[in-house]
């Protein structure tokens, strides 16, 4: 199967590392939804990132969508998602706020990247900026609460996603989510960021390489 979109977006890198975590083999191909939106359209006409290709050629996308398919095509032997209810409960709390936190900072850079600047709606940036706030506000809570496991074996979903949304967000938007306010997500990121799965996807243009070589 192949990977489509660039590991600058979350969620292409969040579906990446957790594909390797879950054991799938992937071609990955680094193909931008602007600069190379005609060759994206080719391959999947509505032209969102991440998109996957099966195998059989059917084209999914939907960075959670293709994870649902992913776990079903690792299981029974790996899985990122807890089966028990409380642990369940907990995972999906954190997943949709590393999400929120991605979508929120995805918009306030498009705001900035692709509308000019006379027309940019300061209401909307800065009811943007106080939903991203308040979802990395909640994720460092839930990180003192329930501390989330960050080693190759027993990092889950949850965690997947909360270190990617962090590195993003504090990549892209150093400027508005204040990294002294988060110590644990950070903290919890710079781990994650170790881990081979997380380093042979970094943030960014390159392609991964299943066999390591970038
Ligand atoms: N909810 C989607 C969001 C995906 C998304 O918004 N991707 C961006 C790239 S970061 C994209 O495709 N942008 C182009 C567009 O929406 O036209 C997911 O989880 O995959």
């Amino acid at each position: 199967m192949q990977l489509i979109g660039m590991l600058d977006s979350p969620y292409v890198r969040r579906v990446a590392i957790s594909l390797q975590l879950l054991g799938l083999r992937f071609e990955h191909r680094s193909i931008s939804v602007f600069s190379t939106f005609a060759q994206f359209q080719q391959i999947n006409p509505v032209v969102k990132a991440p998109t996957l290709v099966c195998d059989d050629g059917e084209v999914l996308m939907d960075s959670t969508l293709i994870l649902d398919y992913a776990e079903v095509l690792a299981a029974p032997r790996k899985s990122l998602m807890p089966t028990g209810i409380s642990e369940r409960q907990h995972a999906l709390r954190v997943i949709g706020l590393a999400l929120a936190a991605c979508e929120k900072s995805v918009q306030i850079i498009y705001e900035r990247n692709l509308r000019p600047a006379e027309k940019l709606h300061e209401p909307w940036v800065s009811r943007v900026t106080g939903q991203l706030l308040a979802a990395c506000g909640a994720l460092e809570s839930e990180l003192h609460r329930r501390p989330l496991a960050v080693a190759s074996d027993t990092i889950d979903q949850a965690g997947v996603s909360a270190a990617v949304a962090w590195q993003f967000t504090h990549m892209m938007l150093p400027e508005v989510v204040n990294a002294a306010d988060h110590p644990a997500l950070r903290e919890f990121s710079s781990q994650a960021e170790l881990l081979p799965a997380f380093s042979a996807a970094p943030h960014g243009s390159s392609t991964y390489r299943h066999d390591g070589q970038a």
